[in-house]
């Protein structure tokens, strides 16, 4: 006889009244993406702003362009280029303070530049050093992450975990739409609405995944959409729209701050070189489709705006211009200067502890390399005995 069979021992209770315990409408994007600049709301933008969102994003596009060349040079292993993203990754890393956190993905070296970081050291990695290049602690930026989405639940860990002891700290984490499709990216969305998280979700819908387009990735209405699933507010950006993206993810950064929770921003935007230098986009998408974008250009748009408002003479420009080559060229610079390597490294600050194959590798590279040294010992003695 089983337990359902026993008369008396199971009794289904009927289950109460069912009801939404949150109402979805005001969670829901916007039906077309949020712009400031061309818009009515421009008027009421800040100007000093304007002009600094201007300066950092031509900045940021000499950064990208600089940052290509150095892989073509063969100074970079790769570079995951955000040309075309600049207003996403300007206004990330403005809306924060210091005492915030970043948590950007490989693609997002420009929002840890703009947060403050050295050029050099933000590229460490993708120079393929063995570690991130700058202290994360010292600076608030996690470790440019390539698993992707892997970074959210860090973000979403350190953001509770701040509130716990009352630290007055918000996360911004960076994803891109390919990410959404990851698992973390939902165990992240869930735990940070079910705490009500400080954190900030930043999708940069740059239209691809490698080759994949956004129509393969998912059938949901939008990115956005998938924030009320969750129980979390999705906004719905212009991502070329620097003012807009400034706006709506202060918004969102004040939100988190006050203890309003967590909130999802889809920022549409499009990636205008190829994946990465090792990448054809050519082999998936036509030129028509990138010359569209190139018309809806982050730059252009706020170009147009700044000269409207006569905000933008040919002084500015330049200055802007002089600012933009002279980081290039310290980077070219800095770039250019081979980096003192220890093969030794490879072993530190893998374990707290070094395990005992590590230890045991370590010994065996030890020996090689003293060996090794020994022998160019040996051939510079050969080389002064036969003079
Ligand atoms: C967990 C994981 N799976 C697969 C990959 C390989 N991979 C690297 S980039 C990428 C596409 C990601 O696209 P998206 O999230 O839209 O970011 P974007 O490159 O467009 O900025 C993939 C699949 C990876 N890095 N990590
Ligand atoms: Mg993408």
């Amino acid at each position: 006889m089983t337990v359902m069979e026993q008369r008396g021992v199971y009794r289904p209770t009927p289950p109460p009244a069912w009801q939404l315990r949150t109402d979805p409408a005001p969670l829901l994007p916007d039906a077309e993406p949020y712009r400031v600049l061309g818009t009515e709301a421009a008027g009421k933008a800040d100007e000093e702003l304007l002009g600094r969102l201007y300066a950092q994003l031509v900045l940021g596009r000499r950064y990208n362009t600089q940052a290509t060349a150095l892989t073509k040079q063969g100074r970079l292993a790769v570079y995951p280029s955000s040309t075309g993203q600049e207003a996403c990754e300007v206004a990330a890393a403005l809306v924060l303070q210091e005492r915030d956190w970043l948590f950007p993905s490989y693609r997002d070296t420009l929002a840890a530049v703009a947060r403050g970081l050295d050029p050099v050291q933000a590229l460490t990695l993708l120079r393929g050093d063995w570690h991130t290049g700058y202290d994360p602690r010292e600076h608030r930026i996690a470790p440019l992450c390539t698993p992707l989405a892997t970074q959210l639940p860090h973000a979403v860990g350190l953001a509770h975990a701040a509130r716990l002891k009352g630290d007055d700290v918000v996360a911004l984490a960076m994803v891109g739409d390919g990410g959404t499709s990851e698992g973390d990216f939902h165990e992240a969305l869930n735990f940070a609405a079910v705490w009500q998280a400080p954190v900030v979700f930043l999708v940069q819908n740059n239209g691809f995944a490698i080759s994949v387009p956004l129509d393969k990735q998912t059938a949901a209405p939008s990115l956005a959409h998938k924030a009320v699933g969750y129980g979390m507010p999705g906004r719905l950006v212009d991502g070329n729209d620097a003012a807009a993206v400034h706006e709506v993810l202060s918004d969102a950064v004040s939100r988190a701050r006050a203890g309003g929770g967590p909130t999802l921003v889809e920022a549409v935007t499009y990636r205008m070189e190829a994946h990465t230098n090792a990448d054809d986009a050519t082999r998936y998408r036509g030129d028509t489709e990138v010359e569209a974008w190139r018309a809806h250009d982050p730059i252009l748009l706020l170009e147009r705006e700044l000269t409207e408002r006569g905000l933008l003479d040919e002084d500015r420009r330049r200055a802007a211009r002089d600012d933009a080559e002279a980081m290039a060229a310290d980077l070219r610079e800095r770039m250019n200067q081979d980096p003192e390597l220890n093969p030794m490294d490879l072993f530190s600050h893998v374990y707290a502890e070094q395990t005992t194959q590590l230890r045991e590798q370590a010994a065996q590279l030890r020996a090689e390399l003293e060996a090794s040294d020994a022998d160019d010992a040996d051939d510079a003695d050969g080389e002064e005995n036969a003079r």
